[in-house]
């Protein structure tokens, strides 16, 4: 499994799917979730509605959690819809739910088939995680993935904010998965 960074809106990936920086309600919001639903139609609203009709999602999806839908006008095939913690200084358990966010984001894109994935940086936008720490969590989020035999061929960083865009950078060139060995 590839693990790549790149500049851009994620709502242009081709790419099998893409994962939504979404709430528990996935009733949409702005940031990249806005943009999705904008982009992608009414019909992903619509598989939403349906999603939280029945349990175990009536109180809406918990954090760390990943439901799908499909891509609707989107050029991917499926939207992943994941919830991201709210930063709340660090000691509630945030970087726990974050890394969940992303192995469950993967676990969901593999049990579909996808072959190619692509992620936003979850959380760190109005749910306020800081870039740094978020950083370094998904990236290795997808490098422990990796380590077990996968069908994904291809993860995707797409970072819309430059500041993103150079600690992605940075986190996949200084270290090799092994030195990230903890
Ligand atoms: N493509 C890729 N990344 C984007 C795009 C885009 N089109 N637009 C924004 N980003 P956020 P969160 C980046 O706020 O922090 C929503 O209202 C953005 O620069 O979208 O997880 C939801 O409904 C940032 O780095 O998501 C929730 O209520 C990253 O996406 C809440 O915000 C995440 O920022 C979720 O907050």
């Amino acid at each position: 499994m590839e693990i790549l960074v790149k500049q851009g809106d994620i709502t242009e990936e081709r790419v099998d799917a893409i994962v939504n920086a979404a709430n528990s309600s996935l009733m949409g919001g702005g940031g990249v979730d806005g943009a999705i639903h904008r982009k992608g139609g009414p019909k992903i609203l619509e598989e939403c509605r349906k999603i939280r009709e029945r349990e175990p999602y009536k109180n809406g999806l918990p954090t760390g959690e990943a439901v799908h839908t499909s891509g609707g006008n989107l050029p991917c095939r499926y939207v992943i819809h994941a919830v991201g913690p709210v930063w709340q200084g660090g000691s509630a358990g945030e970087a726990q739910s974050l890394r969940n966010a992303y192995l469950n984001s993967l676990k969901l894109a593999e049990s579909l088939g996808a072959k190619s994935v692509a992620f936003p940086n979850i959380s760190t936008g109005a749910f306020g995680y800081p870039k740094d720490e978020a950083a370094k969590i998904a990236i290795q989020a997808a490098r422990d993935y990796a380590h077990s035999p996968t069908r994904i061929e291809r993860v995707v960083f797409v970072c819309f904010d430059e500041e993103n865009l150079r600690l992605y950078r940075q986190l996949l060139s200084a270290s090799s998965p092994k030195d990230d060995a903890r």
